[in-house]
């Protein structure tokens, strides 16, 4: 049993097709409370995050929009973060990707109150490795794992509490790297399992490997779900979507070996636009998938060694 802290993230200035705002209302018309609650956890939902006024920073790219709206939200949303972590597990729900500038900074910054690493899985077709100078977008929401690993040029944002070493990140369902984000990530050890890997070797394999890497250094281990991890046949509610992602089954799995690992400390769900929903079916099927993660499984099979 865990206790689940829902928290709204209505962020919809790190992209811009309007709409992410909508997501934390469209997670709760899915019945994302409910879910958890039937899988037997208890579920403290508390509300959308208001951040302060964006106050006036600015960057050399003048490509970057809604930069003080985004580092506003990155301070309220670490904030938000680094309490709930002591209090149970957060859910947060996006709004866009933008949003885990705040999220896994504050979860960071729990982690080192806590004396435990920090390892990131980032299940989504992108791989959100550009800093302010390198995004040719603007759009912020493509930053979020760069700022994460410590790399340089994100001021004006405050400092990335402690970076999680590049060993500790993972990424699933990539299928979209931009040429400057190529040439960073293969400057570090970040594991990426692209789509080419996942079709070679499935899904469970690469995942075990790593969960058993977060299980030897007792680590923290968030999750951040980005709606365009999924194909866009079956999640369509996303303004960015890329062809040739994950299957419903592959989706489940990964929350099912995640669930029966017993690591996930803290989840993003992020990029959900309810405006471009069909009848609710990406909410849903998002809200689906966390049920996985959190427990629910066709059959009861027994316990693996993790
Ligand atoms: N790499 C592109 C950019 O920076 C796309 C990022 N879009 C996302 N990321 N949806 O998950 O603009
Ligand atoms: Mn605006
Ligand atoms: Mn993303
Ligand atoms: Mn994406």
């Amino acid at each position: 049993m865990t206790h689940c802290i829902l928290i709204g993230c209505p962020v919809d200035e790190g992209q811009r097709r309007a709409g992410c705002l909508m997501g934390p209302a469209a997670y709760r018309v899915a019945g994302l409370a409910d879910t958890l609650s039937e899988l037997g956890h208890t579920v403290e939902d508390r509300g959308d995050v208001i951040p302060a006024e964006g106050r006036d920073q600015t960057c050399a790219n003048p490509a970057v929009h809604h930069l003080p709206e985004v580092i506003a939200w990155t301070e309220a949303l670490s904030a938000v973060a680094t309490t709930a972590m002591t209090d149970g597990m957060p859910i947060f729900m996006g709004g866009d990707h933008s949003l885990s500038l705040g999220t896994v900074s504050g979860v960071a910054s729990h982690a080192r109150a806590a004396g435990r690493p920090l390892f990131v899985i980032w299940l989504d077709a992108h791989s959100d490795f550009h800093t302010m100078q390198s995004t040719t977008s603007g759009n912020l929401h493509g930053t979020p794992m760069a700022y994460a690993a410590g790399r340089a040029g994100f001021e004006p944002f405050p400092p990335f509490p402690e970076p999680v070493p590049a060993e500790n990140i993972c990424m699933f369902g990539i299928r979209s790297v931009d040429p400057a984000e190529h040439a960073a990530l293969k400057e570090t050890r970040i594991t990426v399992n692209d789509m080419r890997v996942l079709d070679e070797q499935g899904i469970a394999a690469p995942l075990r490997a790593f969960l058993d890497r977060v299980r030897a250094q007792n680590g923290l281990l968030h999750v951040s779900l980005d709606v365009d991890f999924l194909d866009p046949s079956i999640a369509p509610a996303v303004g960015t979507t890329v062809p040739g992602g994950t299957t419903f089954r592959e989706a489940h799995l990964v929350c099912e070996l995640l669930h029966e690992s017993g690591l996930m400390t803290s989840l993003d769900l992020v990029e959900l636009n309810p405006f471009l929903d069909d009848r609710g079916r990406t909410a849903k099927l998002m809200v689906d998938l966390v049920g996985s993660l959190m427990g629910r499984k066709v059959f009861d099979r027994p316990t693996r060694s993790y």
